[in-house]
């Protein structure tokens, strides 16, 4: 089935709740079988901002220093060359660790997807110069930890999106780097973006300013796997269709081998609805004329052989693979 019609049996049956607990079922059994002893131990416990949201010992990013835990895990999605870094909002106590990330993965674009108090909760520290006047009229335009300072060098305010450009200087050898930061504000935890489009308009700016980066892009929110989740399944599913030329993707199979690189990406059957419709929208710019009707679907095989629990993927093009699932 491709895209369109699995979208459109879903919303006639109305199947969006049931076939996402069956997702979370068949993620949450292969993953039971991956790791989480560095987020659990005694001296990072503190570093998680949630108790449930926990990287894998197996794909979490490693500081280069002496304690190397940060609540952030490389997502590889198959089929396509993409590399995210994704990671729960930095927390006060976290923040010189996720631009020692930042330094260590060579990232130059961060993709921000919460605001830093939503429900009158704060969700994320301040850990940027946010460009803000103060009770004091001072505008907050320098951020410093004991190892970097991050200063705010211009500041462009859309209609539901900022971009800064940042300054990151590493304070023991004076070198200096060029962040991107871009903050889409309008987007509830739990909830979706308010139309497809306005996420569409981001997305593209997010895709143009990472694709000649070396390092991966870090994209998180308050725990790094809900708005996440569904910006990454978006725009690995949208290169993978314009890469490959079809739309016969198993869309559940990717999801289901990138949450064994981070638990829970895409938090609800409401955002899993619009990463469809996100991904129909953007199908609307694609010339299908040579498309060909190859079925895209991953499997995932978990190595419990090799003592780190790698996760394989193997690709598969097989066009009978469908979920049997009721
Ligand atoms: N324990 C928290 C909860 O379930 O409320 C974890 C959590 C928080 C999970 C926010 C997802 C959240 O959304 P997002 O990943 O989009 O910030
Ligand atoms: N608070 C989240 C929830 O219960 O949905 C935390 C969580 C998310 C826990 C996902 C487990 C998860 O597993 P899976 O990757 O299978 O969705």
């Amino acid at each position: 089935m491709n895209i369109q019609d699995l979208f459109h049996y879903l919303e006639t049956e109305n199947r969006w709740k049931s076939d996402f607990g069956m997702l979370h079922f068949d993620s949450y059994e292969i993953a039971s079988r991956l790791h989480t002893s560095s987020a659990k131990s005694e001296q990072n416990r503190s570093k998680n901002r949630y108790v449930d949201v926990l990287p894998y010992d197996e794909t979490r990013v490693k500081l280069k220093s002496a304690n190397d835990y940060i609540n952030a895990s490389h997502v590889k999605p198959p089929f396509v060359d993409l590399h995210y870094i994704c990671c729960q909002g930095p927390m006060m106590s976290t923040s010189m660790d996720f631009w020692q990330m930042i330094w260590d993965e060579n990232t130059s674009v961060i993709i921000m997807l919460n605001r830093i108090i939503e429900n009158n909760r704060l969700k994320c520290h301040p850990y940027w110069p946010t460009g803000e006047v103060d009770e004091d009229g001072e505008v907050d335009n320098i951020f410093n930890t004991s190892a970097y300072s991050v200063t705010l060098k211009s500041k462009d305010d859309h209609e539901f999106y900022a971009i800064s450009e940042l300054s990151l200087v590493k304070l023991a050898t004076n070198e200096e780097r060029k962040i991107n930061h871009l903050h889409y504000y309008d987007w509830p935890d739990f909830g979706v973006p308010e139309t497809p489009k306005k996420f569409l308009i981001f997305l593209n700016l997010v895709r143009s300013y990472y694709k000649d980066c070396k390092g991966a892009p870090v994209v998180h929110c308050s725990a790094g796997i809900g708005r996440t989740g569904t910006l990454v399944l978006v725009d690995t599913i949208l290169t993978i269709i314009e890469e490959k030329r079809t739309q016969n993707i198993d869309i559940y199979s990717i999801l289901i081998s990138i949450r064994q690189h981070r638990l829970g990406l895409v938090q609800t059957p409401d955002q899993l609805r619009f990463c469809f419709l996100a991904i129909l929208t953007g199908m609307q710019n694609f010339d299908t004329s040579d498309f060909t009707n190859e079925r895209i679907s991953a499997e995932i095989d978990v190595d419990m052989e090799s003592s780190e629990g790698s996760v394989e993927y193997m690709e598969s093009d097989d066009s009978e693979l469908e979920s049997e699932e009721e």
